[in-house]
């Protein structure tokens, strides 16, 4: 049985060097670290003014709490990042090519990790509830990739957040994948089953220290419901409704995973909030707002995630109410929440957002105008891939109507014309099920576009005569040009009468 030696932030962060790869704890704001990368900032701003580098290897399980990515990418602390991001001036960094960011499936870059194929991990650092002395560890609100990043380190470092209770245990269920050939099955039959451990074990010798502190998770605040999220959300309850009226959705119903943002966070509500559409479960990586009220309606049975990427006061309200949310929610591993055996055999349906979808049904998640980073694929292809039923959401238009959502092309592609099988926006469903690709082009302009933007979408598809797809090769990215030079698709818009 081991003491751990209690550190300050200083101290700790004096442990890490220039160079070094470190993986971080934590799956979107919840489970962040928040001291130790604020006090590798300021250890990082001294070493920059004597003239000498400091930059890190910063591998997460999602996006962070901005004390991690906003107060390392503002002190020029990052060289090199993956999987995922949300911070401002880290999006900045890497669109200016000062940071090399590697944007990957969340569930898919767990095996390569494991093999060594992205190089030594020097430190890993995250928080806890508690540190036992066997090497035992409680996790806070999230789990994301923690154990494999505590296993594969060289070196741990931990901060134990006061902020978070120690009855936590019971809320987490971890269990970790072997490597080919040793892979085993994951016996998760229903959204609500728990195959692993309630707390995480590494080797105590691992572990450099503790750092005591006792600060609130930021939370992911969402902007308030609009009409446009309320009036997608209202449509793919419909679809799901149809869907279970020809008696394609399970017995009763079946799993839901939503992705990330504002607009999934107000469908999600839209849906559980209609009658017509039987309590369910969420199967999902992340576990917004509105899935924590539906719990709290007794619309949402149970929840599987990853992280807790919820408000502080939706927190405060699970933390105070353990007995009950330790019997509605689980938190896993981002390899067993994303993983495609688990999606296939559960039959999820995959609600994810995209910014940019294409005639043919291929969907661009990342990239504004092909060039500019937003955040990353994040899990929406590990879900979108393997989904019985899967929808890709988005208003039709974005900036005050600027931008049409449905393009002739994509200027970047996430998720192919083989992996959507439905298109959501405010005006519409578009189901792409068994059609090929001029069938997909119309239902896409003529359930979906904002009819301002329709009749240049259809002149497009008139303009190429030859072939299966009619893609013009000189015009189809002439929407996004048009944006580039103008700020603004305008051109290609009609005043509605
Ligand atoms: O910009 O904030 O400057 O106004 O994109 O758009 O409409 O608020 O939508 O918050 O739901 O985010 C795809 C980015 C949508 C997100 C994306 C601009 C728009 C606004 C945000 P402003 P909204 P949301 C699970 C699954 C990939 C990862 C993923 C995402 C901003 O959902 O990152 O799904 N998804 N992971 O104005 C230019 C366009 C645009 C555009 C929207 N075509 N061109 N800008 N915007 N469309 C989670 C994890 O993996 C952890």
């Amino acid at each position: 049985m081991r003491e751990y030696a209690v550190l300050s932030a200083e101290e700790a962060a004096a442990m890490v060097h220039h160079g070094q790869t470190i993986a971080m704890g934590g799956f979107t704001a919840a489970g962040s670290v928040k001291m130790i990368t604020r006090a590798l900032a300021e250890r990082a701003d001294r070493i920059h003014r004597q003239g000498d580098p400091f930059s890190l290897r910063i591998i997460s399980g999602a996006s962070t709490d901005p004390g991690v990515d906003d107060v390392l990418a503002n002190a020029e602390a990052i060289c090199y990042r993956m999987p995922y991001q949300t911070s401002i001036p880290l999006r900045r960094q890497i669109n200016e090519r000062r940071v090399e960011f590697v944007d990957t499936h969340l569930s898919s870059m767990m095996p390569p990790l494991k093999c060594g194929a992205f190089g030594p991990i020097d430190f890993a650092i995250f928080e806890a509830a508690a540190v036992y002395r066997d090497g035992s560890i409680l996790l806070t609100s999230a789990v994301g990739a923690v154990p494999t990043f505590a296993r594969l380190a060289k070196h741990v470092l931990i901060e134990v957040n006061a902020y978070h209770p120690e009855d936590l245990e019971g809320l987490h269920d971890i269990y970790e994948l072997g490597l080919p050939p040793h892979t085993r099955e994951i016996p998760i039959y229903r959204p609500s089953d728990r195959i692993g451990a309630t707390l995480m074990r590494i080797d105590p010798g691992k572990i450099c220290g503790i750092v005591h502190t006792n600060v609130p998770d930021v939370g992911n605040a969402m902007a308030p419901e609009d009409d446009v999220s309320r009036r997608i959300g209202e449509n793919i309850a419909q679809l799901l409704i149809d869907e279970m009226h020809f008696g394609r959705m399970g017995e009763t119903f079946l799993p839901i995973q939503a992705g990330v943002g504002n607009v999934s966070n107000a469908l999600m509500a839209a849906l559980y909030s209609n009658p017509c559409i039987p309590p369910f479960s969420m199967y999902s990586e992340i576990i917004q707002d509105t899935i924590i009220h539906g719990i709290d309606e007794e619309r949402i049975h149970f929840a599987s995630g990853a992280g807790l990427a919820v408000s502080p006061s939706v927190l405060q309200n699970i933390y105070k109410n353990l007995p009950k949310f330790l019997k509605k929610l689980t938190l896993r591993p981002q390899e067993i929440t994303n993983h495609p055996e688990v999606i296939r055999r559960l039959g999820v349906i995959g609600i994810n957002t995209a910014l940019e979808v294409d005639l043919w049904g291929n969907v661009n998640s990342t990239h504004v105008c092909g060039t500019q980073l937003m955040n990353g694929i994040g899990g929406s292809g590990d879900f979108s891939r393997n989904s019985f039923i899967s929808i890709f959401a988005t208003p039709s238009t974005a900036k005050s109507g600027n931008i049409s959502a449905i393009v002739p092309l994509c200027s970047h592609i996430d998720h192919t014309e083989h992996d959507t099988q439905f298109i959501v926006t405010e005006y519409g469903i578009a189901d792409l099920r068994g059609k090929g690709p001029m069938q997909r082009a119309k239902d896409i302009i003529g359930n979906c576009a904002h009819p301002r933007y329709r009749q240049a979408l259809l002149d497009y598809l008139s303009r190429q005569k030859l072939g299966r797809v009619a893609v013009c090769l000189e015009t189809g990215y002439d929407f996004q040009i048009c944006f580039q030079r103008e700020k603004t698709m305008g051109k290609f818009s009609v005043e509605e009468e």
